[in-house]
């Protein structure tokens, strides 16, 4: 087999030329190419130096995906990087795309760096739930200072060539060929008498107040332990001479594996890859996408528009009235505004979005060119049914009908058109442009290359495309009534909602149900319970407390009252004096004596609440993995990606107990907690969730 490591002679340079598409991830065979190779040009006589560059879109992409999970194998890349600094050679890495992870951390064991300016450099290792393990908390912070290597290795986040210049992480940036800047950069230090520069030997970094820093990252992380044990790392960097840290970095490292955290993180790091890619869907073409339709443009439909707009596809607006065609457009002009304000577009591209772009009218007859449309008028099923209607009069054959509904059943919206095999279900999540979670609910006659194309457009406007059936909620928001029933429960039988909100940020969601529920309006739920209250089983029990809150007008954050008080120019509320007193009526009322609850009780209920309704789901075939439920969690309900999930974090926790918990409260109330017959199954055979993904 030929080696990815190329090596050629340029008079008195040998070049290394790491050729492993896609990304030249660090394979096995890479790590090994490289350490031949370097052997090679010391024992190549005449050559002074060594350049190392990367075939096609990237240097080095970092560790190989592909060997995660199995056992490691020699060459180790610690020991690779510090081979390559150790060399009497001069090292040079050029380097364009990506370096990240290990990559980044190979460049750092050359001597000198130089990179195109479109090159971007990370290390993301604490988004697997680890730290840079091969000598980047130990090369980078005597590379540029801890203080600015804290933020980079913590966040892991990507940095564009100008910031990497300043900081020091490259020597130089110089646009041209890759190979050819390099040799000439090379050319000029061997011309220059340029010493060998190994980062190793470079005076220590000056000390931080590491404990402080410490509880800030482990505070902005909440409760994610992978950055905070990286600023340990970059503490030892400052402490230790360079081998002692290397140890620690290492040892640090290996603790990080053994997590329940590094657990998750790598099953969302596959699995928000995974999710989109459907087994029936390959080789189907999506149908071509250049403009789309937006139906309706309140809060969903302008922002749909403008993940659109910024997405460079070209959208037209439908609304009912003038009036309404102007709010829209100011709607989504405020989206773009926030968008420029954040540099992500030009102004001249935000002016070009806003006008050639965007076209609004209040005639379905705009629509005749579109590829796609989606439909966000209100929720109800006779004005769904009406809009899909002139939608199938409107539009183009072959133009994709979408439906952004909640909650309806998107197979009685197709029966309104001649054509349901081009009738499809989008669901965004609230604010569209910003929510990267979309359901893309196939119902009974939807046409193979029309779920393509929902993905296809999912993968535009960079989002996180997860496949649903047809159901009441399909899988998030019906999962979302159910661990929302659970914490109302909770609420009755005596834990308050500000108890259950913090139990559950400090678990590590984003925000507590009782905080959402402000935000999303409280009207919402409301209006849900008044219309499903006629169909209601005699033993369910429903919370009536809030509705009097709703009654004299509070809908939450837009009123300024719900279950917190918000204070004009104040972020976040307190909690409503009200809500206490609402609660202990109701109580009173239905002869309930409260009892105190744990916090470990309250997160165990609502988590064996979400796994019960997720294996339903999974038994209905409305999600088809676990997976799937759990890339929607995490990308559209604030769960903590470091749990990998909520099905994830059953597996961890172990299924019987979950189950034999789920039984436990069953004894209390057996209407609400029915244990799932996958469940059931899944415990009797001894298997996890993860065997069914
Ligand atoms: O794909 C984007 C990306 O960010 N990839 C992940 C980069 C990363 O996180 N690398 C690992 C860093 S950690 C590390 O290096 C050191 C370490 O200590 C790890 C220790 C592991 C121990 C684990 C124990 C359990 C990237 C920015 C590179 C490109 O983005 P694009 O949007 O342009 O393209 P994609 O995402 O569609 O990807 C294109 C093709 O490349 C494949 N690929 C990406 N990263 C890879 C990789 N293949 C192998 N290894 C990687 N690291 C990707 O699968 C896709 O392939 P195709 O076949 O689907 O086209
Ligand atoms: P909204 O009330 O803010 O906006 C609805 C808009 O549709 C209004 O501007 C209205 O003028 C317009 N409209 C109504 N009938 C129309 C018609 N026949 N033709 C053209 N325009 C019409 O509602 P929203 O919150 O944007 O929700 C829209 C849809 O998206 C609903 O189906 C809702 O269930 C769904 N949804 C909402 C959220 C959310 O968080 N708000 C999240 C996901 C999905």
């Amino acid at each position: 087999m030929t080696s990815p490591v190329s090596y050629t002679r340029h008079d008195d340079i040998a070049v290394l030329r790491i050729d492993n598409p896609p990304v030249n991830a660090l394979s096995q065979a890479v790590r090994q190419g490289l350490s031949d190779a370097m052997d090679r040009a010391e024992g190549d006589a005449g050559v002074k130096a060594v350049l190392i560059v990367g075939a096609g879109r990237a240097f080095i992409a970092g560790a190989d995906i592909k060997e995660f999970g199995k056992p490691l194998t020699p060459p180790f890349l610690p020991d690779l990087c510090t081979r390559i600094e150790a060399s009497p050679l001069l090292v040079v890495a050029s380097m364009h795309g990506v370096s990240l992870g290990g990559g980044l951390e190979i460049a750092l064991g050359c001597h000198y760096r130089i990179a195109q300016p479109t090159a971007r450099v990370g290390l993301p290792e604490v988004h697997l739930g680890l730290l840079p393990g091969a000598g980047g908390t130990q090369r980078l912070p005597r590379l540029i200072g801890a203080e600015k290597s804290v933020e980079p290795i913590t966040s892991g986040r990507h940095i564009k060539a100008d910031e990497a210049l300043a900081l020091g992480i490259f020597d130089r940036v110089t646009e041209g060929d890759t190979q050819e800047v390099g040799l000439a950069y090379t050319r000029t230090l061997i011309d220059d008498s340029a010493p060998r520069r190994p980062v190793s030997e470079m005076p220590a970094p000056d000390p931080l107040d590491w404990d402080a820093t410490y509880d800030a990252v482990l505070k902005k992380g909440r409760g994610q332990i992978s950055p905070a044990i990286a600023v340990r790392a970059i503490q030892a960097a400052s402490e230790l001479p360079f081998a002692e840290g290397m140890k620690h970095e290492r040892k640090l490292f290996m603790e990080l594996m053994e997590t329940d955290q590094r657990k998750g993180m790598i099953h969302a790091f596959f699995n928000e890859r995974a999710v989109s890619n459907l087994p029936e869907l390959k080789g189907v073409e999506p149908r071509a996408l250049q403009a789309i339709g937006v139906i309706g443009g309140g809060t969903m439909g302008a922002g749909i528009a403008t993940a659109a707009l910024l997405s460079r596809l070209s959208v037209v607006m439908i609304e009912m009235t003038d009036d309404a065609a102007t709010a829209a457009k100011a709607r989504i002009a405020g989206n773009l505004a926030g968008a420029l304000k954040r540099g992500k577009i030009s102004q001249d591209q935000h002016d070009a979005l806003l006008g050639k772009a965007l076209t609004v009218s209040t005639s379905y007859d705009a629509l005749g060119d579109v590829d796609l449309v989606v439909e966000a008028v209100f929720e109800d099923m006779a004005v769904k049914r009406e809009v899909f209607g002139k939608l199938d009069a409107a539009c183009k054959p072959g133009c994709v009908l979408a439906t952004n509904t909640s909650y309806l059943d998107v197979n009685e919206i197709a029966a309104a058109t001649s054509r349901p095999a081009d009738v499809i279900g989008l669901h965004f999540f609230s604010p569209a442009h910003v929510m990267k979670l979309l359901e893309v609910v196939v119902a009974d006659q939807t046409a193979p290359d029309v779920v393509a194309t929902g993905f296809a457009l999912g993968k535009m406007l960079g989002k996180i495309s997860v496949r649903a059936g047809v159901c009441d909620g399909f899988i998030g928001n019906r999962i979302l009534a159910t661990y929302r029933t659970a914490a109302d429960h909770m609420v009755l039988d005596g834990a308050s909602p500000y108890q259950i909100d913090k139990a559950l940020t400090d678990f590590g969601f984003a925000m507590g149900p009782f905080a959402v529920a402000d935000l999303a309006g409280l009207d919402i739920g409301w209006m849900t319970r008044k219309r499903k209250a006629p169909d209601r089983h005699p033993d369910e029990r429903v919370p009536t407390y809030i509705d009097k809150l709703c009654e004299q007008g509070h809908f939450g954050q837009k009123t300024g009252e719900g279950y917190y008080v918000y204070e004009a120019g104040k972020r976040g509320g307190t909690p409503n004096p009200k809500i206490a007193q609402l609660i202990e009526a109701e109580q009173k009322e239905l002869g309930i004596t409260p009892r105190p609850f744990t916090n470990e009780e309250i997160v165990r209920r609502y988590m064996c609440a979400m796994v019960n309704e997720g294996a339903r789901v999974l038994e209905e075939g409305i999600a088809r993995r676990p997976a799937d439920i759990d890339m929607t969690l995490l990308f559209g309900y604030g769960f903590p990606r470091y749990r990998g999930g909520p099905m994830k974090w059953a597996d961890i926790e172990g299924l019987a107990g979950v189950l034999a918990d789920i039984e436990t409260y069953a004894k209390e109330d057996a209407h609400f907690w029915q244990p799932a017959k996958l469940l059931r199954d899944l415990v009797a055979k001894g298997h996890d969730f993860e065997t069914l993904n």
